[in-house]
């Protein structure tokens, strides 16, 4: 696909913006009966170009100092700018500001027409010639080009054109990526085909077919067809001056400041934080200033906070917070520009580094550091402080794909770097994960030490101990850490340190004890005596029982829904599915008094020791029967 650029036409009033379009182009963008009747223009106009090497499209922006606000939704989807310098009136004070808007909206390109040639002598031209270079050289633009053109006459228009081919030529294609991002600056409908939206598109590509949303409208539809430079197309590409035909229900309300974005990625939010660079001739910003705050062709009044402090001299830079009345759309990396509300004025601007700032409070002490980092363009370094300042909670990995404009799925790598890590669609702070890992250990060694008869420690109350700003699902990865590090084990609901021994606070009674109650129970096999029967011989502990429970030597089994207060010994169970395959095989049926034989137990055994098997899958009960289940 060829190359495109589009050029915003700017200048002061009446310097010839719109003549030397159509001199370039043959179009005429001032569409409007009054546009026409006034010799002015009003509404943005739309032109181009096409060249054997590509694209040029002009988006010719009115002069007017009223209409600076269409000015700037215009200039803000273009990479370079076309300013025009009628030569008779030399630098005005629409060329300073649109200059200095355009260097707020980051266009570093330029060809400078100085237009009306025809109407002046040569130190007029020399003269305009000079102002303008040291006008440009006040907003530190390099303007290599530098145009003299009648377009009345024709004129140094090839001229125009040549230096115009030569920007599109140096300037690099931008990369496509996904999640396109439309400002939409007109909206019409044409017979047969419906709502059309037109914009520059500022990122990703959009492919007839696709599934869109208009934001604020918040209308899902989809793309009917697609038309660049009035040729039919399957493709828009970033950058390419694009008009859409829409399919979608409720989509007759559309207006200019309105985006087509793709639902569930970008995120409306009442918050945007920036950098900001103040004028320096002009105002201060302060904070709670209500301002008009432009950007794409979003044009919102709001109020303002400076970040760290409560004043930014004219000439000055820093941070931020701009304070929206309803949500706005707004992408990471996007310029923007910031007014005066009366009289209108521009006061300055800069770049928005986090397009949904609503939920930032936990980033509030590391504010300054994150937003400089993101200025810096050090996405590593904010993203780190963003993880570490949202301990314990994280940051969902689609908050941060969008705050930083990132591509999903893609970049995981880039979001989960060295020093972080994913879990469970969130990202954190590795070294606060190592942290919370030492406490989960120290944890369950203090409770083997407090606890020296339990031979694990409940998960619950580990849970506790450490916090319950604790995710589960990192805590449970914290738990496989130290498990595959062997040091842990972790048996269901429970958690034991590797190396604990339970028997070591045992007293050289109590491990009598133990033993004895071990072999009662095991030379008892499958009819173990009642509790209460050996306790008083055994001078029985309740904690040296179910020590031999919790390590799974004893296993403690009642009737269905009763208290389970029979205590077998493991050995004793293990035999016992063998005893049944003796008698029954696997295919025959059994009742429970067969059962009761061939186990040689009453039934006041049986039934547990059948349910029991039940429950393990050992057996399969129906009515009255039950068979072995072949474990092949
Ligand atoms: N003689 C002469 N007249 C010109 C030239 N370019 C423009 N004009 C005249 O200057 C007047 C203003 O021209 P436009 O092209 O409408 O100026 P503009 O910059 O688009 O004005 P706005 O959009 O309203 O800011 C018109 O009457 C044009 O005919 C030129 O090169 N030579
Ligand atoms: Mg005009």
């Amino acid at each position: 696909m060829s190359k495109h650029l589009t050029f915003a036409v700017v200048g002061h009033v009446d310097h010839g913006k719109t003549s030397l379009v159509r001199a370039l182009t043959g179009m005429e963008t001032d569409r409007l009966a009054e546009e026409k009747r006034r010799g002015l223009t009003i509404e943005l106009g739309f032109a181009y170009l096409e060249t054997p090497e590509g694209v040029i499209d002009f988006v010719d922006a009115p002069g007017h100092e009223s209409f600076v606000r269409t000015m700037i939704s215009g200039a803000s989807g273009a990479a370079a700018a076309l300013l025009v310098v009628d030569v008779t009136q030399g630098v005005q004070e629409q060329t300073r500001e649109h200059l200095y808007i355009c260097r707020l909206l980051g266009i570093d390109r330029y060809v400078v027409a100085l237009t009306k040639i025809d109407r002046a002598d040569d130190e007029q031209i020399a003269t305009a010639r000079r102002n303008t270079l040291e006008l440009c050289a006040i907003e530190q633009q390099s303007v290599a080009r530098m145009v003299p053109v009648s377009s009345e006459m024709g004129t140094g228009v090839d001229a125009v054109r040549h230096a115009l081919l030569e920007v599109l030529r140096e300037t690099p294609c931008t990369p496509c990526g996904k999640h396109p991002f439309l400002p939409i600056d007109r909206v019409f409908v044409v017979d047969g085909t419906g709502v059309v939206v037109t914009g520059t598109l500022s990122r990703g590509a959009i492919n007839t077919g696709d599934e869109a949303s208009i934001w604020p409208a918040g209308q899902d539809c989809v793309v009917r067809q697609i038309e660049v430079n009035g040729h039919p197309a399957t493709t828009a590409l970033p950058g390419m001056r694009t008009a859409i035909s829409l399919r979608g229900r409720k989509i007759d309300n559309l207006v200019r400041g309105m985006t087509l974005c793709t639902a569930g990625y970008d995120r409306p939010a009442r918050q945007l934080q920036v950098s900001v660079a103040v004028r320096d001739r002009g105002y201060k910003l302060r904070s709670g200033d209500s301002v008009r705050v432009l950007f794409g062709t979003t044009s919102r009044i709001a109020k303002i906070k400076v970040v760290g402090g409560h004043l930014l001299q004219p000439g000055e830079s820093g941070f931020l917070r701009i304070l929206f009345e309803e949500p706005v759309l707004a992408r990471f990396g996007q310029c923007f520009v910031v007014r005066r509300l009366s009289p209108a004025q521009t006061l300055g601007g800069g770049k928005i580094l986090d397009p949904c700032a609503d939920d930032r409070s936990f980033l509030e002490p590391r504010l300054h550091e994150y937003l400089s980092a993101l200025q810096s363009e050090g996405l590593e370094d904010a993203l780190q402080i963003m993880v570490e300042a949202a301990w314990p909670e994280g940051v969902l990995v689609s908050d941060i794909e969008v705050a930083h404009g990132l591509q999903p799925g893609a970049t995981t790598d880039a979001i989960t770097g060295a020093a972080r890590l994913e879990c469970g669609g969130r990202v954190y702070s590795q070294w606060h994960c190592d942290q919370l890992e030492v406490r989960i250990e120290e944890a369950i060694n203090t409770f083997h030490k407090n606890s020296p008869t339990f031979v694990s420690m409940p998960l619950n109350k580990l849970m506790n101990i450490i916090g319950s700003g604790h995710d589960r699902a990192l805590v449970a990865l914290m738990l496989k850490r130290l498990q595959e590090k062997s040091r842990i084990v972790i048996n269901g609901a429970e958690v034991m340190a590797s190396g604990f021994d339970p028997f070591a606070g045992l007293d050289a009674p109590q491990r009598e004890r133990l033993g004895k109650l071990e072999s009662v129970l095991l030379e008892a096999n499958l009819s173990p005596p009642h509790l209460e029967e050996i306790s008083h011989d055994l001078a029985l502990d309740g904690k040296l029982l179910r020590m031999l429970v919790d390590l799974g030597r004893v296993v403690a089994l009642g009737k269905a829904g009763q208290q389970k207060n029979i205590y077998f010994h493991r050995d004793a169970l293990l035999q016992a599915p063998g005893l049944l395959e003796a008698s029954f095989g696997l295919s025959e049926p059994f009742s429970m008094s067969d059962a009761r034989k061939a186990l040689g137990v009453s039934r006041k055994y049986a039934l547990p020791l059948l349910e029991y098997f039940d429950r393990l899958g050992l057996t399969q009960r129906t009515g009255d029967v039950r068979m072995l289940i072949s474990k092949k």
